[in-house]
């Protein structure tokens, strides 16, 4: 009922005037790309005025997508008639310099699929069994009797593609393969949106994923599977920032490995992404070093450099797998 309830205020104001400004989480991925830029192109597709901010750059795996070029550098000033959109975000500190936003704005919406989203909003639309931001978004549009263009439809499916894994991950379901289906009659082409995300690499990023796929090493009986990212790799690859979303699902690709670990050297800290098979709930683990995302992925910062983050790491599934 309450639910149903937030959903319908959210129509409604997204029905509304606007203006609309849309946020979403730091090193945004092809759901909070895809999600983001659907929305505003359904909205400006109104007449509305709507603008996009990220707090990090798109990577250049995503620049194939020309609306990337309306997302904004600088987040706007004076938000005070302004509603304010998270998209995929868990909370407000996620979305970098937007998280100080609350009460300086006519209203937050916050839309998104995390399990440990903190309900920020003044109206919140959290639908954790869905496998992507961009398919909340895309249900709402067809709520709305919106009938997407190819354009929309292009960026929901990079949405559904990313957090999908390409339609791999345990979050793949009936409802979002229907959806996936939906958007391919709108006008998605898989194939070329496989390749545009997935694919078009530069070789450094191929040679970056040997050097990275040689540093793995398994711990605890092989039930856990620990790769690195360095610094030192980077430069070696001839590479300043890495493009394989899937980098981390490569640990869970052996047989007997419950929990993939990917730690990565970030400005002197330690980004760790967990990836799990079904059986540990990784999103516990990442909770105990700050972190959060999902049952199968999740993610932390630690604050030490990379060998000492790795004992953090380490001692924190422990406890999970006891
Ligand atoms: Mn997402």
């Amino acid at each position: 009922m309450l639910e149903a309830n937030q959903r319908a205020k959210i129509q409604r104001t997204l029905a509304s005037s606007g203006p609309f400004l849309i946020v979403s989480h730091r090193r945004p991925d092809g759901d909070a790309i895809g999600a983001s830029l659907a929305l505003a192109a359904w909205l400006e597709g109104q007449g509305k005025d709507v603008t996009v901010w990220m707090p990090d750059p798109v990577s250049a795996n995503y620049r194939f997508i020309r609306a990337v070029g309306d997302i904004v550098e600088k987040l706007p000033r004076d938000l005070a008639d302004t509603v304010v959109i998270f998209l995929d975000s868990p909370d407000m500190e996620r979305a970098g310099d937007a998280s100080g936003l609350l009460g300086y704005t006519r209203m937050i919406i916050n839309i998104d699929h995390h399990t440990g989203n903190t309900g920020f909003g003044d109206l919140n639309l959290v639908d954790t069994t869905a496998a992507a931001a961009a398919l909340i978004v895309l249900e709402l549009m067809e709520e709305a009797g919106a009938a997407p263009d190819p354009e929309i439809a292009s960026l929901l499916y990079v949405g559904l593609l990313t957090d999908t894994g390409g339609f791999r991950h345990g979050n793949t379901d009936a409802r979002v393969l229907a959806a996936a289906s939906r958007l391919v009659e709108m006008g998605a082409d898989p194939a070329e949106l496989f390749r545009n995300v997935f694919g078009e690499l530069p070789a450094g990023q191929i040679h970056l994923l040997g050097l990275v796929l040689a540093s793995l090493k398994l711990e605890f009986d092989e039930r856990v599977s620990v790769m690195l990212l360095t610094d030192e790799m980077r430069m070696r690859a001839g590479v300043c920032e890495e493009m394989l979303e899937g980098l981390a699902a490569y640990g869970r690709m052996i047989r007997g490995v419950q929990v993939a670990v990917l730690l990565r050297e970030e400005s002197g800290a330690t980004r760790v992404n967990l990836r799990s098979m079904g059986a540990v709930d990784v999103n516990v683990i990442a909770a105990t070093l700050g972190g959060g995302g999902h049952k199968a992925a999740s993610g932390a910062t630690v604050d030490a450099p990379i060998e000492v983050a790795r004992g953090i790491v380490l001692a924190a599934i422990r406890s999970a797998l006891d």
